[in-house]
């Protein structure tokens, strides 16, 4: 892609998820009403999620026109368009402080719809919430070396590493809750369940794998300015599909379980 097209493609993605994230928001503030008291947290829990994203998004839109500005500096100085020079412009910390206030909302939305006994619950969530923390700020140290291949001699591949240690943390005692929960929910919400296992392996692996983007951009045939690229298009695409999107589910779960007994 062209520096130009690339900027405007990320550009159109971030002010999908502003919209996304506004338009939830105002979904799971009118649904929870019809919930009865012990199944409105998880929602409440989708709303506040965001919310918050809502407000970064703003932020994080505003950081990318800086970008845009710097692409025009660079046309008007008649010098080659390059995004990932234009990109230094652009802070990646409104991602971060985002999930670091959202992963931890998430976890424990899960693990409130599953219904589990009140020990385990809070066990799971205690952890995971200190799991979640770790996967964040280690990741994040890792996002301020510079990009280059990856080789283990490299402080961001190090630290993307003990990252994904924390992530598959994670997604194991996710997984083991969801699998404690399961064999005692109505046939309808097992389903839902089984969807819902395969869309927190499908959104959040693609986290990690948008961080690897721009270090592998040269060995799968991209420039530098397109693995950039790809790595903001796939966290905002995983963000819109691991907030709303799977808002919408523990919202459905929540809707089941309002009719049921369990
Ligand atoms: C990082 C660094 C590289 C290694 C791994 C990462 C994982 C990030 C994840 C983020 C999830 C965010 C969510 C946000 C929704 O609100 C930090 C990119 C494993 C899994 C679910």
């Amino acid at each position: 892609m062209d520096a130009l097209t690339a900027y405007k493609l990320v550009y159109g993605f971030m002010s999908l998820a502003i919209a996304a994230m506004g338009a939830s928001f105002f979904f799971f503030v009118s649904a929870r009403g019809a919930l009865k008291e012990g199944n409105r947290m998880a929602v409440t829990l989708s709303a506040t999620v965001v919310l918050i994203a809502f407000y970064h998004y703003v932020r994080i839109f505003d950081s990318w026109v800086e970008v845009g500005t710097n692409l025009k500096l660079m046309a008007a100085a008649g010098m080659p368009l390059a995004l990932d020079k234009a990109a230094g412009a652009f802070n990646e910390s409104y991602r971060y402080v985002d999930w670091l206030l959202t992963v931890p909302l998430l976890v424990a939305e899960l693990v409130l719809v599953l219904k589990l006994d009140k020990k385990l619950e809070s066990t799971l969530i205690k952890r995971n919430v200190l799991y979640a923390f770790l996967m964040i700020a280690t990741g994040y140290i890792g996002e301020t070396f510079t990009i280059s291949t990856v080789d283990l001699s490299n402080g961001r591949t190090i630290w993307g590493a003990i990252s994904t240690v924390f992530f598959v943390l994670i997604l194991r005692d996710l997984f083991g809750g969801i699998d404690a929960s399961i064999k005692k929910q109505s046939k309808d919400i097992q389903g839902i369940f089984k969807i819902l296992r395969v869309v927190l392996i499908a959104t959040w692996g693609v986290y990690p794998i948008a961080y690897l983007l721009p270090a592998i951009a040269g060995n799968i045939g991209l420039s530098a300015g397109d693995g950039l690229a790809y790595k903001q298009i796939g966290y905002t695409i995983a963000d819109i599909l691991a907030k709303p999107g799977y808002g919408l589910l523990i919202w459905k779960i929540a809707t089941l379980k309002n009719g049921s007994s369990k």
